[in-house]
């Protein structure tokens, strides 16, 4: 295929991927060659696919609970498991519906095999440009021991490390040669902020200082992060509260609704 033809069928794939997951409901969709990926990985994490295959990095932002989990739960489709888990799986079967021709693989951040994660969704979503990757290698004046195993971080040029890097999607009967390649932004550029954050995830275990290294434009709402810290069980049963209030909600819209009609009201 030639290059612009290339170019116009990964454009209409990402417009589909996007109806999907689109900004609004808080997901970011970027793409990336597999090549770019496995440059940098060990060999037992390199993906098995061309080198020329398009992945996807999907991001999550803070409106994804908010908005796309929300939804997802007002579709009355939940039962039980993990629910956000379940949420995504439910977005990445639609997109494997809207793209029939093209062969879509998904992978999660949880997906294992023989004790290896089969995506290191920090590093995809840095090779696509969409949240840079701070580990130990992007220090100069390294203060740990060289033994020490040091933790690193993505962060997003506007939410920080409000996000969450939960999967990517392949589409593997899909190439593309000259994809250009964007860098991520670079937003904690001096060797002392990259060690701050560095030693808040691995001495201090602040998790949730280092989201705000950077100014950001939105973050977790109290009832995301509520969510975050519990166990899964107890997610289970936030989850299921919320429908319970989804469904009050919707129950108070369609009575206002006909009592507008009933009294010709408003
Ligand atoms: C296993 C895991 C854990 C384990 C181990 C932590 C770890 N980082 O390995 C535990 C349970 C401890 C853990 C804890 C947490 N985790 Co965790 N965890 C993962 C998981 C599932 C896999 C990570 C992994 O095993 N990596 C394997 C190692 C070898 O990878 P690596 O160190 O990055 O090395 C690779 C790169 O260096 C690359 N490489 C080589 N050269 C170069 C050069 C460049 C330029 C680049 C880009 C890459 C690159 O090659 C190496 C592999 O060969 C990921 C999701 C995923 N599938 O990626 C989430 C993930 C890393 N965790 C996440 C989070 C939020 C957490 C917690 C904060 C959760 C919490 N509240 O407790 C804590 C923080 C703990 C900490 N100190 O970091 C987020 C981080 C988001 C972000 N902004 O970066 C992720 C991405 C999950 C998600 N859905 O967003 N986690």
């Amino acid at each position: 295929m030639a290059m612009s033809q290339e170019n116009e069928v990964l454009l209409e794939n990402l417009a589909k991927i996007r109806e999907v997951l689109s900004e609004e409901i808080g997901f970011e969709v970027h793409p990336f060659k597999v090549q770019w990926y496995n440059e940098l990985v060990e060999e037992k994490y390199r993906l098995p696919y061309d080198a020329d295959t398009i992945g996807v990095a999907v991001i999550s932002t803070p409106d994804m609970f908010e908005k796309a989990f929300k939804e997802y739960l007002a579709t009355g489709l939940y039962q039980s498991g993990p629910p956000t888990q379940k949420a995504l799986i439910y977005y990445m079967e639609k997109v494997q519906k809207i793209l029939p021709e093209t062969d879509v693989r998904c992978y999660f951040d949880k997906d294992e095999e023989k004790g290896i994660y089969l995506i290191l969704t920090q590093t995809s979503t840095h090779v696509a440009g969409g949240a840079y990757y701070y580990q130990r290698r992007d220090v100069t004046n390294d203060p740990w021991d060289k033994d020490t195993k040091i933790y690193g971080f993505s962060i997003h040029p506007r939410y920080g490390g409000w996000i969450s890097l939960d999967a990517a999607i392949f589409l593997k009967s899909l190439r593309y040669r000259d994809l250009p390649k964007r860098e991520p932004v670079d937003c904690v550029p001096t060797d002392k902020e990259r060690i701050r954050l560095l030693k808040m995830l691995n001495e201090d275990g602040d998790y949730w200082g280092v989201r705000d290294i950077i100014p950001v434009e939105k973050k977790y709402t109290e009832e995301h992060i509520k969510y975050l810290k519990s166990s899964e069980k107890e997610q289970e049963n936030i989850a299921k509260k919320m429908i319970e209030n989804l469904n009050s909600e919707d129950m108070v819209k369609k009575m206002i609704g006909n009592m507008k009609d009933e009294f010709n009201l408003f």
